[in-house]
């Protein structure tokens, strides 16, 4: 059982995902079909979080590892969604298979990584954490270089829009290994801090991530020729 303070951040994020979604879906009836693609990927990035921000506010979808309780629902969460959030980006800069294969394959990694090293007690976690610091450098390489090349020489406008959400993922997605560092790692922040850090990174990372894509989008792929 976590802390009323815990429950309360759960229940706030769990609205917020619920309206963002229903915005973003209301945004891309709003569209013609064709033009629909990244409205549905963001709408079901928001949806899938409402419902494991559901499930934790529920007191579900943890169990205890060491010291502490471990959310591997935030890792079934994350799973699914931080592979949709890249695809986002990497659409919007109009990768092709082959780098969306590769990127959304070191993703998994991180991911899966992260929670066996979570649910691990022992010194053993710490090799997880590396694996994954290192899929998660072929990633940032993978954005900062090779895709966001691509994204400049579709249009200036498109260019700026993707430097602009690049930035975003950078800044915060490197605060997670951090926070799972002081957490999940080394037990040495509350789980109350753990649960509002995670919380605000989230709703940053996803909701606003979405409205800064969605809201820019359209304009943006409109300086381009093909749309
Ligand atoms: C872990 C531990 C292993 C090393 C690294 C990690 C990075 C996690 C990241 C998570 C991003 C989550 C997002 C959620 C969206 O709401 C798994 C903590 C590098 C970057 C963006």
């Amino acid at each position: 059982m976590v802390s009323t303070t815990a429950h309360i951040f759960f229940w706030i994020v769990f609205g917020v995902f619920t309206l963002s979604s229903s915005w973003f879906f209301f945004l891309a009836t709003r569209l013609p079909s064709h033009q629909r693609e990244v409205h549905y990927i963001t709408a079901a990035i928001t949806t899938i979080a409402a419902i494991a921000y559901y499930t934790m506010a529920a007191d579900y979808g943890t169990v205890p590892a060491g010291p502490r309780s471990f959310y591997y629902a935030r890792y079934i969460d994350w799973t699914l969604t931080t592979p949709l959030l890249l695809l986002d980006l990497l659409l919007l800069a109009g990768a092709d298979k082959v780098r969306i294969t590769w990127t959304i394959f070191l993703d998994l990694i991180m991911i899966v990584t992260g929670l066996f090293g979570g649910l691990a007690t022992d010194n053993y976690k710490w090799g997880y954490f590396v694996f994954g610091s290192v899929a998660y450098i072929g990633i940032l390489y993978e954005l900062l270089y090779p895709v966001r090349g691509l994204a400049a020489t579709k249009s200036q406008a498109l260019g700026k829009l993707f430097d602009q959400l690049a930035i975003l993922t950078l800044v915060l997605w490197t605060i997670y290994p951090v926070v799972w560092i002081l957490a999940e790692g080394t037990n040495s922040i509350s789980l109350e801090l753990e649960v509002g850090l995670y919380a605000l990174m989230d709703m940053s990372a996803k909701a606003g991530f979405g409205f800064w894509l969605l809201h820019n989008r359209v304009r943006v792929e409109k300086s381009v020729e093909h749309v």
